[in-house]
This record gives structure tokens, sequence and C-alpha cells, in this order.
């Protein structure tokens, strides 16, 4: 880790600080007052959000920060890092005058669509806090694998609003980077004690650094500035009752000012405070009483330079929303956005001329300026994006499991097997993980052979006593399963730290995590971030549906299928039989480390089925686009039966039985509504010129490039029956009825929390042969019934 050498320039990293504040302020507010607004939508942004952490940036980017360290900026304080990364010249005033604008910097840092060097994307607030948690892991994890050099390990920082702090996700990967021992980790809260709707509620006060404390985390609290905490050292009987004024009176006060701090501490302390008070005029005593910790350069630049080794650390640095703004401390500033009155005062305050408003440095005499300037060259913090590197791991072809009768669970933990057996690149590459269901999602076989990943040794004690198990648990720094707790945000911030690996430290990881598939919900938001982010990873979801039987009732899941036709930078694959499961997984593999590859989630059953004999291998890349016949259809068949999954004996019985009626009937198997979905719209989209500069009319071009799924359903007669079916949201598939106006007869499941064996389930949920003739008789009645 770097070390810092350079001694600050305190006056100049002052300086850098008001230039954030104005610079952040001043595009928020060209953005909603100066910008033409044709739609009259608010454009918005936190000017007071950014005030408050100026100072904290400052020190952090133009001082404490090394090359190797990475940020997670609070989505709100974002305007301060692209402010900070034009200062460096690395970001343009184009950019800034385009904020929130179509092409312009986002609202908050985004790693994929920002010019600029963004290490994580935040917005979902808490995500981007316990992201870095995973990402020291991950760090932890190349160099004990000696994919990465000690010397080129970095700091993971997050910065982070206080009530940000109540999301529960911050305190799952505290528990869980706590058990996996992490360092590097560095969380400053921008302790402000307000909110989006008011000031937070004081029981929390002291308890943060208690929580922290408690799993390891070394805690500073920077209350005070200097000026504050040397006057309050020789009065306290003012600092104890500072201490206990509550959250909203300290902000309430703040915003009114100096008269009201002293009114108050005269009624309040009466003639204990008379000597203190008359020492200062209002504005001198608004000044000092507002001296906090988190905008106190020389206590920030302390605290940081002291915590220069590797111990997890909290800094609770004390600050005021909005400070330095007319609205600071007032509880309703969140959103609020400075009037142009407002702002020209501040710019006047700030010494900048009308018109300079965009000057780098404007505002700063001629004297400062070489400090400033130096202080700017000084900052080690990367200024251009790192070049992502795909395309350099060979993945073999993946050979499909052996056997007559297979589930896609158990093929899915023999590929696994058979990967690590044969070892190579791709093999070592490969990180294993999950939420407590490593077992019972069959990573078992793997996790044996490849051991578990723990920076100190963990013994297997039921092995070392000689306990039969069939599962070996231990675990060494070159192991490659990491275990996680129950805690699915935890399994998706892991894989996105994982999925990063590649962007972050250059070196590409096949992370692999498993969950059950109703699970996914609970972390949703997690996963979304996570491809969002453009973290590449495979999830494997398994068991699912109703097909799990016996052991289903609230387990059975319905809609995943749904979530991820909706959900962008996710594929799914759901695999009938084990040669499409062993395509797709090569093709996951392959999506990782492309780059305009994606990730891919797996929905796979515990049901054994009846493997089908192939006749080549011309299924393959059907499977591989959505769907492909199971059953040719016949020549303007007028009915098909789609399906998806787990239920193909049921499809396949059916067709079996159909056929005879229903010349011609097809079977399409459908392996990914979602690419089916995705190719349907895209054929569309690209088959229209666009008009250019909003003029003229839309261009259909001529002919065009039909999609998959028109390709395939165009085999049957216009006007054809669909009878679909899959154990998930009859949506799931239903809308295929849409692509060439057929008709649908759609079979699924609706309802959920009934356990029995499959013969019953599958009648009651009407997911069985009977049903699938009803639903066909339902389509075709006016030709054959
Ligand atoms: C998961 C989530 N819920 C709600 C929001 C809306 N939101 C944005 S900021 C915010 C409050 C932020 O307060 P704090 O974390 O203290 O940051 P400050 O602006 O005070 O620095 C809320 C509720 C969000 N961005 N993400
Ligand atoms: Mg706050």
């Amino acid at each position: 880790m770097l070390k810092t050498t350079t001694v600050p320039d305190i006056d100049a990293l002052k300086l850098l600080d008001e230039r954030l504040r104005w610079l952040s302020a001043w595009t928020i507010h060209h953005a909603n007052h100066i910008r033409d607004h044709a739609d009259g939508l608010k454009v918005g942004g936190h000017q007071a959000s950014c005030a408050s952490m100026s100072a904290i940036m400052a020190a952090l980017y133009f001082h404490a920060l090394g090359p190797n360290d990475r940020v997670a900026v609070k989505p709100h304080g974002g305007p301060l890092l692209h402010a900070i990364h034009y200062l460096l010249g690395s970001q343009t005033r184009e950019q800034l005058e385009n904020f929130r604008g179509f092409g312009g910097m986002q609202s908050y840092p985004s790693r994929t669509k920002d010019k600029i060097p963004v290490d994580f994307s935040t917005g979902s607030v808490g995500l981007g806090v316990a992201i870095t948690a995973f990402s020291s892991l991950v760090q932890d994890y190349l160099t004990a694998h000696g994919m990465m050099d000690e010397a080129d390990r970095g700091r993971f920082v997050a910065l982070i609003g206080d009530a940000e702090l109540d999301e529960g996700n911050i305190y799952e990967a505290l528990i869980e980077g706590y058990k996996h021992d992490i360092r590097n980790c560095w969380w400053i809260v921008d302790y402000n004690r307000q909110s989006l709707d008011a000031t937070s509620a004081d029981r929390m006060f002291e308890r943060f650094d208690e929580i922290f404390a408690s799993c390891g985390w070394r805690t500073v609290e920077l209350r005070y500035g200097k000026r504050l905490a040397a006057a309050l050292a020789k009065q306290p009987a003012i600092k104890q009752w500072l201490e206990a004024l509550p959250n909203a009176d300290f902000a309430a006060l703040g915003y009114q000012g100096g008269a009201a701090w002293r009114s108050r501490l005269a009624a309040d302390l009466g003639k204990a405070a008379a000597k203190f008070l008359a020492a200062y005029d209002d504005d001198s005593l608004a000044a000092l009483m507002t001296d906090l910790g988190g905008h106190c350069m020389e206590s920030l630049v302390e605290a940081f330079d002291a915590a220069d080794d590797d111990v997890p650390t909290l800094f609770i640095a004390w600050t005021i929303k909005g400070f330095g703004l007319p609205f600071a401390g007032h509880k309703d500033n969140h959103a609020g956005l400075m009037n142009p009155t407002q702002t020209a005062s501040l710019r006047t305050l700030m010494n900048i001329r009308e018109g300079e408003e965009w000057e780098p440095l404007a505002g700063i005499g001629s004297n400062a300026r070489p400090a400033v300037e130096a202080a700017i060259q000084r900052s080690k913090i990367l200024r251009e994006k790192r070049t992502r590197s795909f395309g350099n791991v060979a993945i073999p072809a993946i050979p499909t499991p052996t056997g007559d009768e297979q589930s896609t669970q158990a093929a899915f933990g023999r590929i696994l097997l058979d990967l690590s057996r044969a070892g190579g690149d791709l093999a070592d590459r490969i990180v294993t993980t999950s939420p407590d269901v490593t077992v019972s999602t069959n990573l078992g076989a793997w996790v044996n052979q490849r051991g578990l990943f723990k920076r100190r040794e963990m013994r297997d004690v039921f092995a070392a006593e000689k306990i039969a198990s069939a599962q070996k648990w231990s675990g060494t720094s070159k192991g490659q399963h990491i275990e996680l707790g129950i805690a699915e945000n935890n399994l998706f911030l892991m894989l996105a730290a994982l999925g990063l690996a590649g962007d972050q430290f250059g070196q590409r990881l096949f992370p692999i995590g498993t969950l059950y598939d109703p699970f996914i919900a609970r972390g949703l938001d997690a996963l979304n971030y996570a491809c969002y982010q453009d973290a590449r990873f495979l999830l494997v979801a398994t068991p699912s549906g109703i097909t799990l039987g016996p052991e289903g009732g609230a387990h059975q899941s319905i809609n995943p299928p749904l979530i991820a036709l909706g959900q962008p930078g996710l594929r799914h694959y759901e695999p009938a039989f084990a040669d499409e499961l062993a395509a797709m997984i090569e093709e996951a593999f392959r999506l990782i480390d492309d780059p305009h590859g994606e990730s891919t989630y797996l929905r796979l059953s515990t049901r054994s089925i009846r493997q089908v004999e192939r006749d080549g291998d011309a299924w393959k890349d059907g499977a591989l686009k959505g769907g492909y016949w199971l059953r040719e259809p016949g020549p303007n068949a007028e009915a098909a039966i789609v399906a998806m999954g787990a239920i193909m004996p049921e499809a396949l019985a059916a067709w079996d039985e159909l056929s005879a009626e229903i010349p011609g009937l097809g079977l399409l198997n459908v392996t990914s509504p979602d690419l089916l979905h995705r190719g349907w719209t895209a054929a569309q989209a690209q088959r229209w010129v666009p008009p250019r500069n909003g003029e003229g009319d839309h261009v259909k071009l001529g002919g065009g490039v039909p999609s998959h799924v028109e390709t395939l359903l165009s085999a049957l007669a216009p006007g054809a029956g669909l009878v679909t079916i899959a154990d998930a949201a009859p949506a799931s598939l239903s809308w295929l009825g849409g692509v060439l106006g057929q008709r649908v007869a759609p079979l699924g499941v609706a309802r959920f929390g009934q356990t029995g064996n499959l013969a019953d389930l599958y009648a009651a949920y009407r997911l069985d042969g009977a049903a699938i003739t009803e639903a066909a008789a339902e389509l075709l009645a006016p030709f054959r019934f």
C-alpha cells in the first residue's frame, strides 16, 4: 500500500475544499437554472449533500488516496467527484454543463456511463458501502492466489451518508467481513445527522462506533474541528451542553446563525456562558460552533494519516449538511437548490467574478495559486478510466455429463467437478460462492476438490477426527470457494466484486454463485446493482419452481423468469437437459470474458428426467439463442406446445398423445424467454431508420433480419395456437403469442405454498398432460373439437 509521504499543505487543501463546494453547487445550479429545459421537468441535484462532504473529499483525493485505492462515493456526492476530475483535467466543462443531461455526467457516480474513472457505481444507498468490503476480500483472494502483487494492494474507501447507515445490508456486510477478517477498508461517514426527510434520531448517537468496534473495526470520531475543540477544552460547561444538544436543535441553530447560538446559550447556561459569549461577535460565534471535524482540514488529514495500517476503520466525521451554503443545517435542505440570488452571493463570497464560474481555480488569488496547483499535481488518483481487458482466457468445450436420467442441478455439480479434475486456466480462475447453500445446490463436489478460501488456515475437524462425511470443509489461502452466511444481498455483492476483478485488478475471475431460486428476490437490488456495473458472473439458481415437490411450499419460485426478462445485463437460461446445460455454461463463461458479454442466470431443477436422444448438434445453436424445435412442426401446423425446463417430460408425453389428433403439432423447447424477447424487440428496432435531428418520418428498411423467435414461430400456420407451459409464472411464455399474432393458452404457476409429490402438484397447478390437452382444446375447439 502506498503510504502518504508528502507533507500536506493544509491551506491549499482548504482552498480545494472551497473549490469543490463551489463547483458542485455551480454544476447543479447551472443544470437547474441556466440550461434550457424544454420539457419543464425538475433536474435536481444535491448541493447540501455535496457541501457536507467537500472537505472530506478534498483531503482524500488531494492528499490521502494512492493510485491503487478505490472509492465508492455517496450517490449525492457525485458532483464532487466530477469537480475533482475537472480540477485534475480529466473531466470536461461540457460534461459538467450537461449534468443529468443525455450523455452528460450522471446523477450518481456510474462506472459504465460516466466518462471519468468511477470505481463503484452508487445510487441505491447502502450497496456502494458494502461492496467495498467484498472488493477488499477479492484483493485478498487475488494476492493469496498469486494473481496480484502485494505491492499493488490498495484501500477500499466508502463515503457514506449517515442516514445510509440505516440500510441493513451494511450490517450484513459488516458481519460477513468480520468472518473473513477483511482489511484495507475505510468507511467514512459524512455525519451530518440529516436524512432526506429531516434530522436523524438522537438515539443512534454513539451507537455506530459500538456496533463497528464489536466487529473488529477501529473507530475514529472527528467530532470537533481544531478551533472548537480548543475552545471547548477551556469551557467544560459549554462542552457538556453541546454534547447534550439534540440533533435537531444543533441543526436549527446552525441554520439560524450567531445570534441564535448566543441567545440559546445564554438562556440555557446563563452566567456560565457569559464570559465565553463576550469573546465572540455573532459571526465568529457561528463559525466556531459549527467548526466540526468533518469540515476541519487539519483534523481530517491528521486522522487519515494516522490510519496507515490495514485495520478496517470507520471514520465518523461530524458535518453540517449544506455547510457554507445559505440553507446549511435546514432540515429541508436535502434537495434544496440555491436560487439565483443566493448563488450570486456565494459567488461573491468566494471571490469569483461573474462569467468565471467555470474557471477551475477562480477565486484563488495569485499568491495561493502555486500551492493549490501543486496540491492538484500531487494527487495520486488515476485520471483516466482503466482499460478493460477481455478475451484472455481460453474456454474449453464443456462435456455433457453422462447418464440417461439426470437433473440439471446434479449435472451442474458434475460439470464443475469435471472442470476441476481437468484443471487448466479457466478452472483456476473459477471462484464459487454461496450463502450457506453450497451443499444443497450441488457445489459440494467442487468444494471437495478445490477447498474453501480462508486467509487463515481452517482445519476440517470432522475429517481430522475421521468422522465419516461426504463433504470436506477445510480452508486455505488457495481455496476457491468463498462460503457466505445466509444473506443473499451479500451473495450478489460478492458476485459483483468478483465480477469486477478484471476491471479493477486486471485479473479475470469466473465467479459462480449459487442460491435457491426464490431467494433471488431477497437480493434483487444488489443483483441489479451488480448488472448495472457490468460485473460478470454466473448465477445458478436451484432448486426452482413447484418441481421442488415435497420440499417446496414457501421455497417454490414462480416469478424469477419474469425478473430476468426485465433485468438488463443478465441472460436467463432454463435448460431441460444436461447437454443444454453444458452448452449454456460454456456460453456463460465466454460471456464473462467478452467485451460485449453479460452475466448469466441458470434456473435449474432437482427433478431427474430422461435425457433426449440427439441426432447431431443442430439443436445447440437454437438452444443458445433461446429455443429450438424439439419436435419440428409439420407444414402449416395449426398448433404447437411451447415448453420450458423441468416439465419437458409432460410436454413430450402430451406431444406423443396429441400429435395423432393434431397433424403437424410441434414442440418448441424454450431455453430462454429472455433472449427470445430481446431478439424480437431488437429486430423490430433495427428495421427502422430513426429520423435525424427529429425531422422527417421513421423509415422502414426493406426486409430486415427476422429475430430467432420470429423465425421459429413462422414455421407454424398464421393464426396457429400455442399451448405455453412452464414451471413459472404463465406470463414468462404467454407473450409469445404477440410475436406473430398467434393465439395462446398459457399454463404455468400462479399461486404457491403447497407441498406434495410431483403428480399431485402438477395436477393441482395444471402442469400435466391433461392440462396440455385441455389447453390445446381451448385453442383448437373451433377447428377440431
Ligand atoms: C435504497 C435507497 N432508498 C432511498 C433512496 C433515496 N435517498 C437518497 S439520499 C437519501 C437520504 C440520504 O441521507 P444521508 O445518507 O444522510 O446523506 P446526506 O445527503 O445527508 O449526506 C434517500 C432516502 C436511495 N437513493 N436509495
Ligand atoms: Mg445525512
